[in-house]
């Protein structure tokens, strides 16, 4: 078996984080709009969790902030005149446009993109589709330098390829790896691709929400498992429930996390749980003759609204070098009696989870994004790690610098209001 590690990618928080309420199914996000952020707390939140786990051993890279406010993006929409002119402008006529240009929802890594490692590849390359995030303009103005950034990150085509986002279009709005989940017995063998869509945008009849309307489709899901050249044998697709969607689970990462040969869910995740994972279980137990490990959290123990208030399910799951499991939850489910109960019987019931750690990530929270929205992880072998640029790695001097910088230029209150001042 190749000597595979999984990599953790999170983007470095920009200058520009505010609360603008610009996503309406997400709960946090209308909750604190025009609330008062600290982009220098954000950013310094960020940095400490990818030091935290670059200090546990595991393989912590970042990616730079995006360009905001996206004074291009506001020109295209006929702003004319010098950047100054052009932000007081879009303040004044529509400043709800002016902080779609200047959020800086591109730290939810999550949502980048989707990956499939090489060892699961037709043609045995890494394949990398950054998520087209059409459902939002805020977010769909991500999907030009994101592909950049990875094509700059990713550039050696003998081992990856780099996609373009699909089509921008409503019927393949895709979110990225938040609705994606890779499951295998440890990483270093070929994995089985688990997709979650909320709605089909080729007119299949399916259950819908009555007050969100689902992001990812179906026909998204699907067309990223082809051009990654996943052999169908490893590839699985379930629907959101509606009900969930409805309650603020905006992503499938929102009510479920896996890793390896765990799945964590809640019994509300699924049209039809029972069903989604009795067949999935059987693809698994098919491909590696081996059981998939599902902890399912029935609602009598936390409740739909309790787990997206806390965001239990957002926690990033993780494999130590010394296989330890380890499940890194927002800082919240210690603060809700039902979550934090669950979570002390979830270490002590041989779950397969090991530990449990908090991380504060509370800036991020606020706008809807935990622990596991703020990276992607992609699973690369030693050739592939090799070719990546070393500067993209956490380590000691990297956070020493960066947070120097945070603390020198970042400011620590920003209302939406500020944005046509920056
Ligand atoms: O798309 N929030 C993001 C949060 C994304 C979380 N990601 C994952 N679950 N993977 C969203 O709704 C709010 C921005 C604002 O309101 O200012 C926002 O875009």
């Amino acid at each position: 078996m190749e000597n595979v590690f999984e990599v953790n990618f999170d983007s470095l928080v920009g200058p520009t984080h505010n609360y603008s309420g610009l996503s309406i199914d997400n709960i946090a996000s209308n909750k604190n709009k025009d609330l008062v952020s600290n982009p220098k707390q954000a950013a310094l939140q960020g940095l400490e969790k990818m030091k935290f786990l670059a200090d546990m051993g595991i393989k912590q890279a970042i990616l730079p902030p995006h360009e905001r406010p996206l004074i291009s993006a506001l020109k295209q929409l006929g702003f004319t005149g010098s950047d100054e002119s052009i932000l007081k402008t879009a303040q004044k006529e529509d400043p709800h446009l002016l902080s779609a240009a200047s959020s800086a929802s591109y730290m939810w890594a999550a949502n980048a993109a989707t990956i499939a490692p090489s060892l699961d590849t037709r043609d045995k390359k890494l394949h990398i589709t950054p998520a087209n995030l059409i459902t939002s303009f805020h977010r769909t103005i991500e999907a030009t330098e994101t592909t950049q950034i990875f094509k700059s990150i990713f550039k050696d085509p003998a081992l990856f390829t780099v996609h373009y986002p699909l089509f921008a279009s409503a019927s393949l709005a895709d979110e990225g790896a938040a609705n994606h989940t890779r499951l295998c017995p440890m990483h270093g063998v070929q994995g089985l691709h688990f997709f979650v869509y909320g709605r089909s945008g080729m007119g299949r009849v399916l259950p819908h929400p009555k007050r969100y309307y689902p992001r990812q489709t179906l026909e998204a899901s699907q067309a990223i498992a082809r051009f990654h050249q996943i052999p169908p044998t490893h590839t699985f697709f379930a629907q959101q429930n509606p009900d969930a969607i409805d309650a603020g689970v905006f992503h499938n990462d929102v009510i479920c996390v896996g890793n390896e040969n765990i799945l964590f869910y809640h019994e509300d995740a699924f049209v039809d749980t029972p069903i989604v994972i009795k067949n999935l279980k059987a693809i698994y137990q098919s491909l590696y003759n081996q059981e998939l490990y599902c902890i399912e959290v029935p609602p009598s123990k936390v409740s739909l609204d309790e787990a997206v208030k806390t965001y239990l399910f957002n926690s990033q799951l993780i494999t130590t070098s010394d296989n330890k499991k380890i499940l890194f939850t927002p800082v919240e489910c210690q603060e809700s009696p039902s979550v934090s109960t669950f979570l002390k019987e979830l270490v002590s019931y041989k779950s397969g989870i090991n530990e449990v750690h908090s991380l504060g990530v509370r800036q991020s929270m606020r706008n809807g994004g935990g622990p596991a929205c703020l990276r992607l992880r992609v699973v690369v072998t030693e050739q592939e790690l090799q070719s990546l640029p070393k500067t993209i790695f956490m380590n000691d001097e990297l956070y020493k610098s960066l947070t120097q910088w945070v603390q020198r230029n970042y400011r620590e209150e920003l209302y939406p209001s500020d944005l046509g001042k920056l």
